[in-house]
């Protein structure tokens, strides 16, 4: 575990005039959320997320894909917010008072974030409360519950099949956000890059793009990632232990 912060990222987080932060499922995991790569569990135990997280797997069998979310929403229905999403508020309550720009990017589709008290998040893979409609694209369409599943869409009688509002393996991700996050990374000082797996693309390239621009890169992470070797620091831990106790050292 983590004991002293180096001074000098200490000084490059006080100095910075822009930082950016990109997290994955391991900065929900003290939440009881688990990962995308932990094995899954019970009934969904021998599937793996990228064959239900897919248009083909809705395409084929669309009742499975709507339950696994469904069983998803369980799950985060009652999580709360762990020590690293409070430690991400109170960054960011700090820089916005020291007119420092900071932008908040998330890979996950939980909402912690927000529910954490976070303003404005960029979610780059959508956002597992919201449904969409799967043939007019409409966003939190109504639906009438039925015993069958997935819904169907109420608008103006379409009667598509609902879906999840969530990027799916093989679709584009919104522009807009994911504009917004590569601009971000690319004029940062600084990013922070917190529990992810750096595996999945196109979200996996923001580090290198920071990195690129000449940002110093802090990656939070207790297993080592695809960029451990090239970040400027790779602090090894879980992000509710490290986060609060950066955000004491540097703004105390
Ligand atoms: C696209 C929403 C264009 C759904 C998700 C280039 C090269 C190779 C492949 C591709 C490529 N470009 C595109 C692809 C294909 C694919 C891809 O990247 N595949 C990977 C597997 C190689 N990408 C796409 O399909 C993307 N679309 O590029 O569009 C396009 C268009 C048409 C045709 C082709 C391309 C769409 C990707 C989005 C998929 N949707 N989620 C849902 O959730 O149901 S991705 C999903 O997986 C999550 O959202 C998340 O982003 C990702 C998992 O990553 P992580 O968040 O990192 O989580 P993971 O479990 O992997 O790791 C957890 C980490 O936390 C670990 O490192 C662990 O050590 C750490 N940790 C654990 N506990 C803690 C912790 N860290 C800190 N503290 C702790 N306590
Ligand atoms: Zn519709």
């Amino acid at each position: 575990m983590m004991k002293r912060f180096p001074e000098d990222l200490i000084k490059s987080l006080r100095n910075a005039k822009r930082v950016a932060v990109l997290t994955g499922a391991g900065a929900s995991a003290e939440s009881g959320v688990p990962t995308f790569r932990e094995a899954q569990t019970g009934l969904w135990a021998e599937y793996r997320p990228e064959d239900l997280a897919a248009p083909y797997a809705f395409e084929k069998n669309p009742w499975r894909v709507w339950e696994w979310y469904e069983w998803r929403r369980g799950l985060i229905e009652n999580v709360m917010p762990n020590k690293g999403h409070y430690a991400l508020v109170e960054m960011e309550k700090l820089l916005k008072a020291q007119s420092v720009e900071f932008t908040l990017i998330t890979q996950n589709v939980d909402g912690l974030h927000q529910k954490a008290g976070n303003q404005n998040v960029i979610e780059l893979h959508g956002n597992i409360e919201r449904t969409k409609c799967a043939k007019c694209g409409k966003v939190a369409v109504r639906w009438q519950t039925t015993e069958t599943h997935p819904p169907h869409c109420l608008q103006d009688n379409c009667g598509g099949l609902l879906r999840p509002d969530v990027v799916w393996f093989g679709e584009s991700l919104p522009l807009e956000a994911l504009h917004k996050a590569m601009a971000a990374a690319q004029r940062c000082n600084i990013f922070l890059s917190i529990g992810t797996s750096t595996l999945v693309q196109p979200a996996a390239s923001l580090p290198t793009m920071a990195l690129d621009a000449k940002a110093v890169v802090v990656e939070i992470n207790p297993n080592p990632t695809p960029i451990t070797g090239r970040v400027t620091y790779a602090l090894e831990g879980l992000s509710g232990y490290i986060l609060p106790r950066l955000v004491a050292a540097t703004w105390g």
